[in-house]
């Protein structure tokens, strides 16, 4: 029997692709999502690049190409019950070629969060549906683990963003400390800068709870912003293209410059432009998880691995998508605006990130090449861009 990899949060920008890089690998695959992301672009009107099929129309695309199947599940794993029917068998599928259940995970996925720092701050409607959804599902998930299924292996999606800017080098999840003459390992310290990033650190202390009091076997991936749309498994039908914002509050910097080249927007460099993080192209984030899956954290261990394969200034950005895309014949405007953000705008910033490649990850890097292929897709849906949603200001 081939190992069953449950993906939490299936339909989303990671969701998808991830569920397609699995099926094709031979695991079964099963995907769960209760469309946040959909009714949520719905509810603020912030539009998408194109349209996708929902998630049962695209595991019969995929079945109808490789024969392969994804169960998908429609429910809303903050809800309890709904969790833990995925472990105990009563759960019904929303589409599958066989309905039977397909047993415990060996391995879970968990990308069902609200992701966004703009949406987790606009107000305290979307700060409590923040904290309440991602902060239930993880606990959810990791009852259900506790209850159900202690040999599977949690890996969790944590974010870059739970470190902040510190004045000193980010090493992978932990810290040597000495202090008074007596040494000990502790977390590294965390400092986010929205509400969303706090969510993750939370979900971190919950699920470190449980590692120590339940031997639970967790890998937690702090992946930096991440760009690009295409995936090996996307490649063989249009359909199956995963979603893609460049809207302020879900679409990530590189995707938004990048349709703002096309749509002669000028680059939105908030304030100085000197925020610098670690990125990586979306094929590396299946790469990522991939590997962590192949080579699963011990029981009774968290294992922190930062999950990014170079970085950039935000002027870095805009100034190799103004080169590509001049290149390409836009015209391509950098514009400093006020940053309605609170972060740093010049900082120090030496994060560690060899964890992943010592187990096998081959890095895609941000090249000029790799640009001008996100701008020719973008630029094949530019009578979709809409300029009112790329910039509306949600202040910190
Ligand atoms: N930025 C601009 N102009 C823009 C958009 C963003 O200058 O038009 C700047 C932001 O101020 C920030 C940096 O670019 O300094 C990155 O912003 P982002 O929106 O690409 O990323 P962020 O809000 O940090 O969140 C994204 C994902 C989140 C993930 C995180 C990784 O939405 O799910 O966890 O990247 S990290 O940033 O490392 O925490």
């Amino acid at each position: 029997m081939s190992s069953h990899v449950l993906i939490l949060g299936g339909d989303g920008y990671l969701g998808w692709p991830t569920a397609m890089y699995f099926s094709e690998r031979g695991y079964q695959v099963t995907v769960v999502d209760n469309y946040f992301r959909r009714n949520a672009c719905t509810e603020l009107d912030v539009g998408m690049l194109y349209a996708v099929p929902t998630l049962q129309e695209r595991a019969k695309i995929w079945h109808e190409h490789t024969g392969k199947e994804i169960k998908v599940v429609i429910g809303d794993l903050a809800d309890a019950e709904v969790m833990r029917s995925l472990f105990d068998g009563r759960v019904k599928y929303q589409w599958a070629v066989n309905s039977a259940f397909t047993g415990i995970p060996e391995t879970i996925i968990h990308y069902a969060e609200q992701p966004s720092a703009p949406y987790s701050v606009m107000d305290y409607k979307h700060a409590n549906i923040t904290l309440s959804n991602n902060l239930m599902v993880t606990n959810n998930l990791m009852f259900a683990v506790r209850d159900f299924a202690r040999d599977t292996h949690i890996v969790k999606l944590g974010t870059m963003g739970e470190y902040g800017t510190p004045n000193i080098d980010i090493e992978e999840g932990w810290l040597d400390i000495e202090h008074k003459g007596r040494k000990g390992k502790f977390l590294f310290p965390r400092q986010a800068s929205s509400l969303y990033h706090t969510t993750k650190i939370m979900d971190t202390d919950l699920l470190w709870f449980g590692v120590r009091m339940w031997d639970l076997k967790v890998t937690d991936l702090m992946q930096g912003p991440v760009y690009g749309t295409e995936t090996d498994e996307s490649a063989i039908d249009e359909r199956l293209k995963t979603i893609f914002n460049y809207d302020e509050i879900f679409g990530t910097v590189v995707n938004r410059f990048v349709v703002q080249a096309i749509a002669g927007y000028p680059l939105t460099v908030y304030g100085q432009g000197g925020q610098t993080r670690g990125y990586l192209n979306i094929k590396d984030t299946l790469q990522c998880v991939g590997k962590s899956a192949e080579t699963p954290a011990a029981k009774g261990e968290l294992r922190i691995f930062n999950q990014i394969m170079e970085t950039f200034s935000v002027k870095e950005l805009a100034e190799l998508t103004q080169k590509v895309g001049s290149r390409l014949g836009y015209n391509v405007e950098i514009k400093s605006i006020e940053n309605p953000r609170k972060e740093a705008e010049e900082h120090y910033y030496n994060p560690t990130y060899q964890g992943l490649i010592d187990i096998g990850v081959k890095p895609h890097y941000l090249t000029e090449e790799v640009m001008e292929q996100m701008m020719r897709i973008a630029d094949s849906h530019k009578a979709n861009i809409r300029n009112d949603v790329i910039f509306r200001g949600v202040r910190w």
